[in-house]
This record gives C-alpha cells, structure tokens and sequence, in this order.
C-alpha cells in the first residue's frame, strides 16, 4: 500500500535482504498501568478512515438518532480527516517535545471490502483508536479479538511496528488472541433487528441484566476494556467483551501472576473501560458519576485505600457529528507520570478537576479527532512506561 495515499503513517520499515526488520537500538517494551513514566506510545492517524456499513456489534453502540445508523456508511471527508490529522501529529509533536518516542501505525487499504467465509462488509474502520486492539501486559503486546466486523484486519496496521519491536527488545512477545468468527451467531440477531426501537430504559434494563447484541460463541474483548493496575487487571463486561474474553484473559495471564478481576457498570452501552472508571495515580481513581460500579465492586479499591473520586461534567452537551463516543470523552486522558496529564483543550473542567488533584495539565487540541475513535487515551496505545510490576491490591 503507498504511503503517498497515507501521509501520517510510519515509513516502512528498513529490512535486511531476508526481509528481517533493523534492530532499533535502545527500544524497550514494558508497561503494567496507565500512569507510570511514559516513554514510548503509538498515537492513530485518521487517514482515509470509513464509517463502515452497520454491523451487529457496532449498531448497538451507535446512537439511535446519528445519520452513521442509516445509509452514511463510506469514506469520511478529506477536510475531517485532514483536521483530525491535523490534532493527532499536534498530540504527537507534544509528547516528542517531552522526549517521548511516537510511532504511528502503518498504511492499510481500508476501503477494500472485508470478506471472510463468515461475512461480509463494506469497508474496514482506520487506525484509530490504536487502545481498542493493543493490549500491552508487561514485556508483550497482544492484538485483541474485536467484535467490529469492520475491525477484523485492523491489527494489520500494527504488524510491521510489532515485528520491528520483537526484533529490538530481546525480551519482546508478540502476540495474538483467538481470532473470532463474528458470523450471525455470534450475535443476538433478534436483538440488534430490535435495538433502534428499544427506549433507553429498555436497554439499561438490558444491559444490567447483561444482556448485549454480542453472546458468548466468540472469545471476544477490545483491549480497551481491559484496565491494568500492576497484578491486577480489571476487565468490563459490556458490549464489546464476553465472558468468555474474560475467561480467556483470566487463563492467560493469571498463570503469570496476573489477578483477573470484572466490572460492570450501571451504563446502557457499556464500551471500554476508559470513559468510565480511570486510574490517575497509585491510590486514585476516576469514576463517571452517571456509570456507578455494581453493588460490591468498589470493596477491592476502599479495602486498599484507593479513592475513587467522580469525573466533573464534560464541557459539551452532546459529542462532535459521527462520533461513536460520548460527551466522556472528557475523562479519557493521557497520563504521562503519577504528576502530569494530557486533557482535551476544550475541557475547562476537566482540566481544573485535575489541576485541584495535583497534576500538571497539558491541554491538547483533540476534539476534531474524536469522530475517528475516542479521546486520548483511546487515540493511543502504551509501548513503555518505566516502572515495574506492583501489587496495588495485596
Ligand atoms: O463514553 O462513549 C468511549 C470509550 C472509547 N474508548 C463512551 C465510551
């Protein structure tokens, strides 16, 4: 694929004859939470990005009344993704001025039809948000099974930074979960045939019953739903995660040590953890007022005297035209040591909530962006934080 048509994604990658990417000298892989000293991370582009057409799992998440529901599927504007662009390599230029190394994702034809023997749809979706399909655990990256069908090749943006970090870190494991098949039985058919007519009582009724348009045949999670806090690794169950992901995460990694805990929150489309509940240091936590954690879930937090404070109101009523995500997009920062947040520009409030719990705040111009997958913690995803493995949860 050229790279003319994708201006914002890493340069291929200089290999050796036998195809054998450079070693990048000095190149690490680590990282166990969301707030330790970021020294490396991959920001999205928004090149060529599609609103695919609607598919089972992603029609539960869309709002009822977005254009994005009916026939809006196709490329997005050259003028949104230029400006989309535009606030992602500013994010980037922001963290490199910091001294923290930025990769972007590699150039993927996303217009082609995505073809399985299981389904098919009309486009693939991007490479933002990076969060959602890499699951960085310690010394690995594992590219998560995503219930889009439209994000069924998206780790392919990734594989060439990937295949260069297992050829500089020695120590690197990259690394893949089950692949699903996302046919119509992985879904409740009934269910997203119902879903635009279902009030929002309805749905909420739905989801604490824990009941979503995505059932258990696939091994299914979004890394995004995975929270890590040193040992521990809290995983929402909602639209995007099954139990059975959360099995799986659970007999993968607690035999290294891992404990493997779930959440749900009260939230009719509960998707990714990362609006919802957030670490911001050791000993803090942010919680969305309007997504309360079910009875018994905060124990595990005031036992070790973790503070769970609630996120102040966004700044905005409603989320940016053909955005996937909420107006919460305010909670979902970028942390870049136990001192220093990155927050969206427009978040005033946000923004002092922050500045009252201590941090130094960065504000960054992202808002023009969120149509392409979420905030900033969405737009990225962790290569290496210093820091090691504690037990916050003894
Ligand atoms: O509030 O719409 C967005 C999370 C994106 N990773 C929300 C959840």
């Amino acid at each position: 694929v050229s790279n003319d048509l994708y201006p914002n994604a890493s340069s291929p990658l200089e290999r050796k004859d036998s195809g054998v990417p450079y070693v990048r000298q000095g190149l690490k892989v680590e990282s166990y939470n969301d707030f330790d000293p970021l020294k490396h991370v991959i920001v999205g582009i928004a090149d060529n990005q599609h609103i695919p057409e609607q598919c089972p799992a992603s029609n539960e998440k869309i709002p009822a009344d977005s254009p994005m529901r009916g026939g809006k599927a196709g490329r997005r504007t050259q003028e949104t993704i230029d400006r989309a662009n535009e606030c992602l390599n500013g994010f980037a230029k922001i963290l490199e001025n910091r001294g923290i190394i930025v990769d972007r994702p590699g150039a993927v034809d996303w217009h082609q039809r995505v073809t399985t023997p299981d389904f098919t749809i009309s486009s693939g979706f991007g490479c933002m948000p990076p969060r959602d399909c890499l699951l960085t655990m310690g010394k690995s990256i594992l590219m998560a099974p995503m219930s889009f069908r439209s994000r069924y090749f998206e780790y392919l943006a990734y594989v060439d930074l990937l295949r260069e970090y297992f050829e500089s870190d020695p120590e690197c494991l990259i690394e893949q979960a089950p692949r699903p098949r996302l046919s119509d039985d992985s879904f409740r058919m009934d269910y997203v045939a119902a879903y635009e007519f279902l009030s929002d009582e309805e749905t909420m009724a739905r989801s604490l019953r824990k009941e979503y348009s995505t059932k258990e045949t696939d091994i299914l999670f979004d890394a995004a739903d995975v929270m890590r806090l040193g040992k521990d690794i809290f995983v929402q169950h909602g639209l995007t995660t099954n139990l059975a992901g959360i099995r799986w995460i659970k007999r993968k990694y607690e035999p290294q040590g891992y404990r493997v805990h779930t959440l749900s929150f009260e939230d009719n489309h509960p998707i990714h953890i990362d609006a919802t509940f957030c670490p911001l240091r050791p000993g803090l936590m942010l919680l969305n007022p309007h997504r309360p954690l079910f009875k018994g879930q905060r124990e595990i937090f005031e036992k070790n005297d973790w503070q769970i404070v609630e996120a102040v109101s966004p700044a905005w009523d409603n989320p940016p035209p053909l955005c996937y995500s909420s107006t919460w997009l305010s909670m979902n920062t970028l942390i870049l040591d136990h001192k220093t947040v990155c927050v969206e520009a427009t978040e005033t409030g946000q923004m002092e909530q922050f500045d009252k719990l201590g941090f130094e705040v960065i504000p960054v111009d992202l808002r023009d962006a969120y149509a392409f997958g979420g905030g900033l913690h969405c737009a990225t995803a962790d290569v290496w934080r210093e820091g090691t493995r504690e037990d916050y949860f003894p």
